[in-house]
């Protein structure tokens, strides 16, 4: 059953979290329990297939790359309460709060992670190929993706290396509203 204990959220946790995120105590209160139904095992941990069990998270056609730019900096492929309000911080809407978390800045380095595979700060024809192929599905053909991909490389990648840099990737977007297009709705 694991350990329970890790299982009770102490106020000064609470506190912590509050600090770091921006949630009232209210929310915190509400996500943990939403935190303790997904985590199957009781463990006081989310593993991937925990995460892909996320409402909001599982309508998002980018969901398994969003869970795999959570899940990059874990080193044994689990989640724990902390950190899972650290990703949900990461979402909310810019307005919400005032943090770091939730900033254009972090947002856009966030998207750029989305991208980046093969994690090499490189935004490549594949990759961004394959961005697309999530997003549109089957409603577009090969042929027009490659096209649309040819150009958006032309056009974005000032280092002229034939791939789209993080510089090159906020640029691309200086006129995109990033904060609001990235924020996902946790709570009613
Ligand atoms: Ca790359």
């Amino acid at each position: 059953m694991g350990n329970k204990s890790s299982l009770i959220l102490r106020p000064e946790e609470v506190q912590q979290i509050q600090e770091e995120t921006g949630f009232t105590a209210n929310q915190i209160e509400r996500l943990f329990s939403r935190f303790t139904s997904l985590d199957r095992g009781d463990c006081g941990t989310l593993s991937r297939d925990d995460f892909l069990r996320i409402p909001e998270l599982a309508i998002n056609p980018l969901c398994d790359r969003i869970v795999h730019v959570f899940f990059k900096d874990c080193h044994d492929d689990r989640v724990n309460f902390r950190q899972f309000m650290n990703v949900l911080a990461r979402f909310r809407p810019p307005k919400a709060n005032k943090i770091k978390l939730n900033s254009r800045e972090d947002k856009l380095r966030f998207a750029f992670k989305m991208y980046d595979l093969d994690d090499d700060d490189m935004i490549s024809r594949e990759e961004l190929l394959n961005i697309l192929q999530m997003m549109v599905g089957e409603n577009m053909d090969q042929e027009q993706l490659g096209s649309i991909v040819e150009r958006t490389i032309i056009e974005a990648d000032h280092s002229g290396t034939g791939k789209i840099s993080f510089e090159d990737f906020c640029e691309a977007l200086s006129r995109t509203d990033v904060e609001r297009k990235l924020s996902i709705i946790f709570l009613s």
